[in-house]
């Protein structure tokens, strides 16, 4: 299951200051995420995920995609790659933890990640 990215919310991604996640935002949105494989980071304000593909040309392959991706919205992910394996931790620096962005952001990888596998 890939979570939704509405069109509107990309648009608004980058309007405005990053906020904290609220409780209840939390409640709402980290389901999904959780569902497909996202965590959250231990004693950080943050999510994580490690992906597994084919080989080093394809876990590089979803690496650019994201990047040209984050590079445009501006919001980027701390990652670490060996040859298939790709780990990614998101949190928003700006506002010091979770913010929509990261779960924004999140689905694209997901999206990007069907699309490959
Ligand atoms: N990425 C992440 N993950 N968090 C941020 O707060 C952030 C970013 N801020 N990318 C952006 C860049 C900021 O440094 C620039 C100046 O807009």
């Amino acid at each position: 299951m890939v979570p939704d990215l509405k069109k509107s919310q990309a648009h608004r991604f980058k309007a405005g200051k990053a906020h904290r996640l609220s409780t209840e935002e939390r409640e709402q949105l980290l389901p999904n995420l959780r569902a497909v494989g996202w965590n959250e980071v231990e004693g950080r304000d943050a999510i994580f995920k490690e992906f597994h593909f084919k080989d080093f040309n394809r876990a590089f392959g979803f690496m650019t995609r994201v990047a040209l991706q984050a590079e445009k919205l501006d919001h980027h992910p701390e990652w670490f790659n060996v040859y298939n394996k790709v780990h990614i931790t998101l949190s928003t620096h700006e506002c010091g933890g979770l913010s929509e962005r990261d779960i924004n952001l999140a689905s694209f990888i997901e999206q990007v990640a069907a699309s490959l596998s």
